[in-house]
């Protein structure tokens, strides 16, 4: 019996980075998500729909089963703890790193030498509470939602936890990376019953993208 699957995926680097998964398992998206405006698209697979999420919101329809599988960033994985989600492959896609970075001027080292209390301003409260915690480093942590490169630069915090891969939003905004805190990469995520109640279906596109991803991988 053949069943249908959905994979949440997120508009942008990740739908874009998985469409060569995809392809390397003989689907084609239908749609285009940054021309359409819908959020459930059709594939070539007869069985197989893509529905759009917000990136942090991938785990948590993986969590509940309304996405059999879905693709998510380490970062976002951590910060939803990962409960229900079986999480076969590193696809290695969206790479970027996680770090702390300062005001130019400001100096970290000394303040972490000294023992001051830092404020410190990220959209990744979990990944930040641990690194901290690990160095030993009181912090006061001040969630945000985004644009975390502005906190510095109006005194709302000394510090950011956020993620770099060019380096060109620091630069601009005159911060320097003083701690690389993580490799950060794209997951595929599945739902722990999907994996046993689908699996005719969803093992298939599975082993798919794990053979394209080690592929695509550098070190192969
Ligand atoms: O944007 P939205 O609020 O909807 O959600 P999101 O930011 O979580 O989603 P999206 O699509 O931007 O990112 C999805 C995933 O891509 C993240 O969860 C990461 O795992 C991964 N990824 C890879 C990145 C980056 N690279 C990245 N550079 N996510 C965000 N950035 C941002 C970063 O936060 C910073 O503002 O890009 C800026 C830095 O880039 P550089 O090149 O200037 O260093
Ligand atoms: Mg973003």
């Amino acid at each position: 019996m053949s069943s249908q699957l959905t994979l949440a995926l997120s508009k942008g680097r990740i739908f874009n980075d998985t469409l060569p998964l995809l392809e390397a398992a003989g689907i084609r998206v239908l749609e285009d998500p940054e021309k359409s405006r819908k959020l459930i698209l059709e594939t070539s697979h007869p069985d197989l729909r893509v529905i759009i999420v917000r990136a942090s919101d991938v785990p948590t329809y993986v969590q509940y089963g309304a996405a059999d599988f879905g693709v998510a960033g380490k970062d976002v994985l951590i910060e939803h703890g990962g409960i229900g989600l079986y999480q076969p492959v590193d696809l290695q896609i969206a790479a970027c790193r996680m770090s702390v970075a300062v005001a130019e001027g400001f100096d970290y080292a000394s303040a972490v030498r000294q023992g001051a209390r830092l404020r410190v301003a990220t959209k990744y409260v979990e990944i930040a509470r641990g690194h901290f915690a690990s160095k030993g480093v009181h912090v006061d942590l001040i969630k945000l939602y985004g644009s975390m490169e502005l906190a510095p630069l109006v005194g709302l915090s000394d510090a950011i936890v956020d993620l770099v891969s060019t380096g060109n939003t620091l630069r601009a905004n005159h911060l320097v990376e003083v701690e690389q805190i993580m490799d950060i990469s794209s997951r595929l995520i599945v739902n722990q019953a999907a994996l046993k109640l689908k699996r005719e279906n969803l093992q298939p596109i599975l082993a798919a993208f794990e053979t394209a991803s080690l592929a695509g991988s550098p070190s192969a």
